[in-house]
């Protein structure tokens, strides 16, 4: 019986699908009560872990008796009040957002809370602008601001159009060797840029399927596509995949770099930026050097029902 090593890019659960460190695919299962000290969570294993496993001919799964420690691991609660998480995916290097203007809208307090959700996680982020092929002038003016803005901010931005295949050799030289996670609204292109990045993977765009299935899926399992460059993109299906899990009220100034950098300069050391006297955050705003929709994200996300909870407090 053999050892070998691999990386799990789909997981249901009961089983999960193991790409071995010489290419091949493998179906495992987990040995016997396999439990991973530290974490309560409903799944034990999630894509990108990566584990050691054993494979007999005679069977035809292999059974995995180790996963190698994570660097990091994203999660969400398995209902709101549980103590329970489930583990989105492992060992992620970076993560994008997908953002269309219109056909879907993408609000900036849906980017604010992505990136505020990465910074929490020390995951660099950044934002591709998807199908600039439709945008009018006036939509085009706004794009320039939005990327002025979060390049400013220290996010690099792409502009893209995957059905034209423009701006996509940047993306594709920025997944190589990476594992890369990638959020975005439904319907804003993601599939659509995977594909003409890896056109041998063949995903479904658009698929009506997708829609309809949209909020039914309570526990999605993330699935990991990987890159023949190297790589892997870790493709979910929505932000609430990335939502602010172990997450402290307290901690939501320091997820803003902005804010981050004037804080130590406000009068009193627990400042909300809220209503207090002498705060450098609204100065700052009140001068223009913050920018007010990423002010007002700050201040709507402060108020999310998600920090309400007693066990957060
Ligand atoms: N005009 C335009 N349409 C696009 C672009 N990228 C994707 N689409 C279309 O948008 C729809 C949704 O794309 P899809 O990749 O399935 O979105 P996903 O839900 O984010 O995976 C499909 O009809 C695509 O053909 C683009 O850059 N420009
Ligand atoms: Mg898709
Ligand atoms: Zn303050």
């Amino acid at each position: 019986m053999d050892n070998y090593q691999g990386v799990v890019i789909r997981s249901t659960g009961n089983s999960c699908t193991v790409l071995s460190s010489d290419g091949l695919i493998v179906e495992c299962r987990l040995k016997g009560n396999f439990r991973i000290k530290g974490i309560k969570s409903t799944n034990p294993i999630a894509v990108g872990d990566k584990v050691e496993y054993t494979f007999q001919q005679e069977k035809d799964f292999g059974l995995i008796h180790a996963i190698a420690d994570r660097h990091n691991y994203i999660i969400r609660k398995a209902t709101r009040l549980s103590a329970l998480s489930h583990i989105i995916a492992a060992n992620i290097d970076q993560a994008m957002v997908m953002v269309t203007l219109t056909r879907p809208r993408t609000s900036t307090g849906f980017i604010d809370r992505f990136l505020v959700t990465s910074e929490a996680y020390h995951i660099p982020a950044f934002i591709i602008f998807n199908k600039c092929d439709q945008y009018s002038d006036e939509e085009l003016a706004k794009l320039d601001a939005l990327i002025r803005l979060y390049s400013g901010l220290g996010y690099p931005c792409f502009r893209t159009s995957a059905l034209l295949g423009q701006g996509i050799e940047d993306v594709r030289e920025l997944l190589r060797g990476r594992v890369s996670l990638i959020s975005g609204h439904s319907g804003v292109g993601k599939t659509a840029l995977i594909n003409t990045i890896e056109p041998g993977l063949l995903r479904k765009v658009g698929a009506i399927s997708e829609y309809h299935l949209k909020g039914k899926h309570t526990t999605t399992f993330a699935e990991m596509l990987p890159l023949r460059d190297g790589g892997f993109v870790i493709d979910t299906p929505g932000i609430k995949e990335f939502g602010l899990v172990n997450f402290d009220k307290q901690e939501v100034p320091e997820r803003f770099p902005e804010m981050r950098n004037l804080m130590h300069l406000c009068q009193f050391n627990n400042c909300t930026h809220v209503h207090e006297p002498g705060c450098a955050v609204k100065r700052a705003l009140s001068r223009g050097e913050i920018n007010p929709s990423r002010y007002s994200n700050y201040i709507s996300i402060l108020k999310d029902e998600y920090f309400d909870e007693a066990e957060w407090d």
